[in-house]
């Protein structure tokens, strides 16, 4: 019987034939992915956390008994458990755990807070939450308690480490059981969009197209059993996820070395003693480890020779220091430009040197279908800038529960506006141009500008707020909120104090606030965000 997970947009029947078809979906499972790779190689190293090495075989086991454990407390097919954890081995336990059972995680990182968690918690409906006991000085069974306060569908909270009152993630490992196999057309797991307006959105992602995107990404990527990546940046960001990321190396039966920080103090030991062949970054910090390498000494000492690939994608990498990649780290550069929503673009390793370092690279797959258009949807003529339509065998037609943002964020034929702006080059190669959305991009980490309106306009001292992007020259772009004060004008301080009191990560909290005492307009009557952008750029400039 064609029953889905409820909220989800599948793609049309006769669309998903052509996919199978063309032999894009499989109908593999993640489960029964791992599995095989477990079968040709048990002895392998699939992961290295700390001193912890598990074998294909070891993590396969662990998947098991996980799943069995989860099952005894009562988890079951179809239940969404948001996992937020920490760049650890039991990230893969408990997400090849809850593939098996039918399970659908919602993957949350680790600098959401009350806000974030408890509206993933309430939206998703969620009978449990994954998480750590504490990482980066931070911990997370306080923010477990709080949540479990608010959000009465929550039964579990599963703690991997010291669990105090909650369940300990290792009294879950019991005797392996058999659960029936998943559909691999029906949602996996729901991955976090960066999101523009209101709350963040959940992104449904299926076997059949996830799968497809990381085995084709695998093969651009040339991935081999040898291939060893160093998972630095966030583990269930898309990015580390999937582009060919962590679920691409096991695929290809690689070994994944986690890094609990993307720091070159603690990445650099890793990559000599492991060996490690390719990591992602986002471009802040690849200018972090071009400067560490160059300086020669401290953690620039390292022997980096094993690393053969720096991907680097998330937000926009500047050529000029793209170009600096090959000389200082001594291995091929990638740019990668994706979207959890599915379109992911890489520069290929034949790509002449001139298009890796100044584009954004081209789509994975021949049957991506890549539209640019003008404000009416009409196509720009080639290589002019306009929006970025896409539809494809592993972009999704729909956001989970989501009817009327979806008739906003897919053209009536199903194609999803990205809200990027871009051009293309013949060769097919995008260059990010600019944002049509209204989201501030810090160096990788999406900021979507209504949602920390909404919380500033919670203050009351504040009449109304607008958030904009700031440039800088290490994230790329910095947060602004310009605030029409009501009464006293309220101290910078107070605001940000009162949005982490909210409970919001730490990267959403603006870096600058200005106070002004009217907006901007466009000729509609909406605060021209445009002309805001200017002037805090040119304040800047002038500071300089
Ligand atoms: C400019 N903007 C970029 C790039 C993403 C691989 C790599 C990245 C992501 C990701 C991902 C960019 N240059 N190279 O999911 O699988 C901006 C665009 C895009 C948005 C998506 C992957 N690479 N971007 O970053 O869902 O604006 O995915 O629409 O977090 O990041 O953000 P996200």
């Amino acid at each position: 019987s064609k029953s889905y997970l409820p909220g989800f947009t599948p793609w049309p029947e006769k669309v998903a034939e052509r996919y199978r078809a063309a032999g894009y979906w499989t109908g593999e499972t993640f489960g029964a992915m791992l599995r095989a790779r477990a079968q040709e190689h048990p002895e392998r190293p699939a992961l290295v956390c700390g001193t912890r090495r598990w074998t294909y075989r070891e993590l396969d086991q662990r998947s098991d008994q996980l799943a069995a454990g989860f099952a005894r407390l009562g988890i079951s097919a179809r239940d969404r458990v948001v996992v937020q954890l920490p760049n650890v081995a039991e990230f893969f336990a408990v997400c090849f755990a809850l593939f098996r059972l039918g399970a659908v995680p919602v993957f949350a990182l680790p600098a959401h807070r009350r806000a974030e968690i408890s509206y993933f918690c309430e939206f998703a409906e969620a009978t449990a939450y994954v998480i750590a006991d504490s990482d980066g000085g931070f911990d997370y069974r306080q923010l477990a308690r709080q949540v479990s306060a608010e959000v009465p569908t929550l039964k579990h909270v599963i703690v991997a480490g010291e669990a105090q009152e909650f369940c300990a993630l290792d009294s879950l490992y019991d005797s392996p059981q058999t659960f029936p196999e998943p559909r691999p057309d029906d949602v996996a797991f729901l991955q976090l969009s960066g999101g523009s307006t209101g709350l963040p959105k959940l992104i449904p992602r299926t076997p059949d197209d996830y799968l497809y995107s990381i085995r084709a990404s695998a093969d651009i990527c040339g991935l081999t059993p040898d291939s060893v990546y160093l998972c630095a940046l966030p583990v269930a960001h898309n990015f580390t996820l999937s582009s060919p990321g962590t679920l691409g190396v096991l695929y290809a039966g690689g070994c994944v070395v986690m890094a609990r920080r993307a720091s070159p103090d603690e990445a650099f030991p890793l990559i000599e003693a492991e060996r490690v062949t390719l990591t992602a970054l986002v471009p802040p910090l690849a200018m972090v480890w071009l400067d560490a390498a160059a300086s020669g000494h401290g953690s620039g000492k390292h022997d980096l020779s094993s690393l053969q690939l720096l991907q680097v994608g998330g937000a926009k990498f500047t050529t000029e220091v793209a170009q600096r990649v090959r000389p200082v780290l001594g291995c091929a550069l990638q740019q990668v430009f994706g979207m959890a929503e599915g379109l992911v673009n890489y520069t290929r390793h034949d790509d002449p040197e001139q298009l890796i370092v100044s584009t954004q690279g081209r789509p994975i797959s021949a049957d991506d279908e890549v539209r640019v258009v003008d404000d009416e949807d009409c196509d720009v003529a080639p290589g002019e800038v306009g929006h970025l339509l896409t539809r494809g065998p592993y972009t999704i037609r729909g956001y989970y529960r989501a009817e009327e943002h979806n008739a906003r964020a897919f053209t009536a034929d199903g194609f999803y506006r990205t809200g990027d702006l871009v051009s293309q080059l013949p060769s097919g190669h995008l260059v990010v141009e600019g944002r049509a959305k209204d989201q501030i991009n810090r160096g990788g980490d999406k900021v979507a500008a209504d949602e920390v309106e909404n919380h500033l306009l919670a203050h009351p001292n504040v009449h109304d707020v607008a958030l904009v992007a700031m440039p800088d020259a290490y994230l790329g772009e910095r947060s602004c909120a310009f605030v029409i004060p009501r009464g006293a004008v309220p101290r910078t301080l107070e605001l940000t104090y009162f949005l982490r009191e909210r409970g919001i990560a730490h990267y959403k909290i603006p870096d600058r606030i200005e106070f002004v005492d009217h907006f901007p307009k466009t000729g509609v009557g909406k605060v021209n965000k445009r002309v805001l952008r200017e002037r805090i750029a040119q304040q800047l400039k002038n500071a300089a």
